[in-house]
């Protein structure tokens, strides 16, 4: 590359990547393929519209790779219908609002302290300036147990017209059939938000809400999935539904789709179909489960008790006297990522709150199996509890340095 500037740059990424451990839920190592693809002639094509009937000429090549991307992702997540041009997971989740809604609809969603995502109705974000959102929340902390009760009765009373199950910060199973029902009894489409879980129902550890009747799913490509950063929209039937969607992501809120971006998708989901993603799904699990074991044994309490996923949201400021940002930042020296996150009806504000968020998808990726992650998690509290001093901090960071120079990040899957 001749930009030394962005050259540089990107070297320091590369190496900061390779030295450090990534575990931060939402993030993930792409294969040289996928990169390949992103980087691909695609980038410079303008293709306005859906296969067979674009606006430009020359597509016979992006028909075939949006058309490929359509079929894989339909057969991963069995279903009848994907748009692969959402050009990430929140403008996916607005393009379903307004393909389904009427402005002043009411939505009904996960609050954001007790694990939902911002645009699932947080007060800061655009979307609440149209729909009007209310909010479910877990009954209790200690199993992380959504109040369904709760859910019911807010659904029966304010009657939303879209029931949303999905989250950003929750780390158990949901209940798809319950939302469903409660979906089905007031006539709400039931759209499930699986950004965080794609991968784990892809490779068969979570389940897939359309076997509950769901009638949309959103998702990003870039997390468990382990695809190009970007976005898609499934629904279970290919009807009225999928045609409204389509309208609303072109022409209704986007334009020329990234084509590069679709053919890294493709890639993605190709390899999402090989039985090793499987495999490497069952051990994203174990391995959340493993770093849980250490965290209990050493006493640092769990948002929900625990993990049945990928992720865990550890109280670090109730259980080891450092605020979120703290932790962030102490972790950040020794080599680890994770992200500051808000717990639960938190006492202190989101820029600085008692909780921090981290997961198993990258350093499964790796090849990190459960003594590895085991080890990871005691680093963890070790340099928390040690954060004070630096030479501690030091031989953590060197023990950090040589487990991923131990489990370089592999190019091929
Ligand atoms: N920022 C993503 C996450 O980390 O969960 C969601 O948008």
């Amino acid at each position: 590359m001749k930009d030394k500037e962005i050259r540089e740059a990107i070297e320091s990424e590369e190496n900061r990547q390779k030295e450090g451990l990534e575990l931060i839920p939402s993030e993930n190592y792409v294969s040289k393929d996928i990169l390949t693809a992103l980087g691909s002639a695609f980038t410079n094509k303008y293709s306005e519209g859906y296969p067979g009937n674009r606006y430009y000429g020359g597509q016979e090549f992006t028909d075939e790779v949006e058309n490929i991307a359509i079929d894989r992702a339909k057969k991963i997540f069995n279903c009848k219908f994907a748009n692969v041009q959402p050009l990430s997971g929140a403008p996916a989740n607005i393009a379903t609002y307004f393909a389904l809604l009427e402005p002043g609809d009411t939505i009904l969603g996960m609050d954001l302290s007790h694990g939902g995502h911002l645009t699932h109705g947080h007060p800061v974000t655009s979307a609440t300036k149209i729909f009007r959102f209310v909010r479910y929340h877990m009954k209790d902390i200690e199993t992380g147990e959504i109040d369904y009760d709760e859910l019911e009765k807010i659904a029966d009373k304010e009657k939303p017209k879209m029931i949303l199950a999905g989250f950003s910060a929750y780390s158990r199973e949901l209940d798809y059939k319950r939302f469903a029902s409660i979906g089905k009894k007031i006539r709400a489409y039931t759209v499930a938000d699986i950004a965080h879980v794609a991968g784990l129902i892809a490779g068969g550890v979570s389940e897939n809400p359309f076997d509950s009747g769901f009638d949309v799913i959103t998702s990003t490509t870039h997390k468990t999935l382990r695809g190009p950063r970007g976005g898609m929209i499934l629904t279970r039937e290919n009807g009225e539904i999928s045609k409204k969607i389509d309208k609303s992501v072109f022409p209704g809120l986007q334009g020329g789709p990234h084509m590069n971006n679709i053919a890294a998708k493709a890639v993605c989901f190709g390899e999402a179909l090989k039985p090793s993603f499987k495999e490497y799904a069952g051990q994203i699990l174990k391995n959340a489960k493993a770093m849980e074991e250490v965290l209990r044994k050493r006493n640092v309490k769990m948002i929900g008790g625990g993990t049945s996923n990928h992720l865990i949201l550890a109280d670090v400021h109730g259980s080891l006297g450092v605020t979120g940002g703290e932790a962030e930042k102490v972790l950040d020296e020794i080599g680890i990522t994770v992200n500051k996150n808000v717990i639960a009806d938190d006492k202190l504000p989101p820029k600085d709150p008692s909780g921090i968020r981290f997961g198993t998808p990258a350093m499964t990726t790796r090849g990190f199996k459960e003594n590895e992650s085991k080890e990871v998690a005691e680093l963890m509290i070790d340099a928390l509890e040690n954060r004070n001093d630096a030479k501690k901090k030091e031989e953590i960071r060197e023990k950090v340095r040589n487990l991923a120079e131990e489990f370089p990040i592999p190019e091929s899957f």
